[in-house]
């Protein structure tokens, strides 16, 4: 069994119950705040990053451009086999979802080549999409460091280096749920200040369903329109409340094999039923295929042992993509 998140805690939350860290305090408190939301939520919000507007703006509107366009013209760009354009199926194994989207690689080459299915101004849309994934990159690599520090690691790069490393199997998504009616638009505050119980999932209208990420860390940015919850340690649906200044982190799988346990995966979904569309951007932060997966000496003890097998990111992607969005697919490789 995969050891279930601690309940959320009020510790450093907002109304909502959700960490937000401030990137601009002393690097030793942000490192310890990141430490403690990974561990007791798997999630943080990151405000005053540092990552200039005029890089998520670029981005943003390619996005916006291209969902705009008709059918047939975003078909060119797909179908996702993973990568590309995909509209409703999710992964191989029959999961759906009320939305479409761009999978792409996370490396320049990959991106400048599909940007021609993508955009009549290809270099435009490459431009844009891999300035946004550099800057991530070296965000989502400050916070691996920041954690390599805290938790003690011999090589306090040990995570980072598998993300800067040139064949790192990291991606990028952009996700857009499209509008619903108004009538069927919830007040987003009451969500905001009374979250959930787990609900008939029969009755509300899945965007993305239930799922953790199988990576090591993800890095999202969505526009002004809500639907991301996260699974809390006691069973509720938590809202995310959107922030277009603000980026979401969330641990994946991988992390929480390599911490341990120590690190939670968290489990989300969107739920998608505003009269805005949502779209939300997705860095999912990899090591290369061949890299091995097994938890770091340091956190390892006679009371402490090791709780996964080590595995390749390559073996623990391919298991992925054979099972369904919401299975737990960690504890295949448990001891
Ligand atoms: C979830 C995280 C990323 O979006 C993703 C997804 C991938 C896909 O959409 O193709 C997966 C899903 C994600 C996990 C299980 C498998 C693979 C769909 C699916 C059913 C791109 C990823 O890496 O894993």
């Amino acid at each position: 069994m995969v050891p279930s998140p601690a309940p959320l805690r009020t510790k450093k939350t907002r109304a909502v119950g959700v960490p937000v860290i401030d990137f601009r305090q002393e690097r030793s408190k942000v490192t310890g705040l990141i430490l403690q939301a990974c561990q007791d939520f798997g999630f943080f919000q990151v405000e005053n990053h540092g990552i200039s507007q005029e890089i998520i703006s670029r981005v943003e509107s390619e996005g916006r451009n291209f969902f705009a366009k008709a059918a047939c013209d975003k078909q060119r760009a797909g179908p996702p086999t993973p990568f590309g354009y995909g509209c409703k199926n999710i992964g191989f194994n029959g999961d759906k979802g009320e939305l479409e989207y761009l999978l792409l690689e996370a490396n320049s080459l990959s991106i400048s080549r599909r940007s021609k299915s993508i955009s009549s101004d290809p270099n435009t849309f490459s431009g844009a999409v891999n300035d946004y994934i550099e800057a991530v990159r070296k965000m989502t690599c400050e916070i691996l460091e920041m954690v390599g520090e805290g938790l003690w690691a011999q090589d306090k790069s040990i995570f980072s280096k598998l993300i800067e490393d040139g064949s790192s199997d990291s991606c990028f998504r952009i996700n857009h749920y499209p509008s619903v009616n108004a009538a069927a638009d919830i007040d987003d505050d009451d969500w905001r200040t009374h979250p959930k119980p787990l609900d008939d999932p029969s009755k509300i209208r899945i965007g993305f369903g239930e799922h953790s990420d199988p990576q090591i860390l993800t890095i999202l940015r969505s526009n002004n329109v809500a639907g991301l919850q996260i699974l809390s340690g006691d069973g509720l649906w938590v809202p995310v409340p959107p922030d277009p200044h603000n980026f979401c982190v969330f641990v994946g799988d991988s992390f929480q094999a390599h911490t341990n346990g120590r690190f939670t995966s968290v489990r989300h979904r969107v739920v998608a039923r505003s009269a805005k569309a949502r779209m939300s951007m997705m860095y999912f932060a990899a090591p290369p295929l061949a890299a091995t997966i097994s938890p770091m000496p340091e956190l390892l003890s006679a009371q402490n042992p090791s709780i996964y097998r080590a595995f390749t990111w390559g073996e623990y992607k391919t298991t992925a993509y054979s099972l369904r969005l919401a299975d737990h697919r960690l504890d295949l490789f448990r001891n």
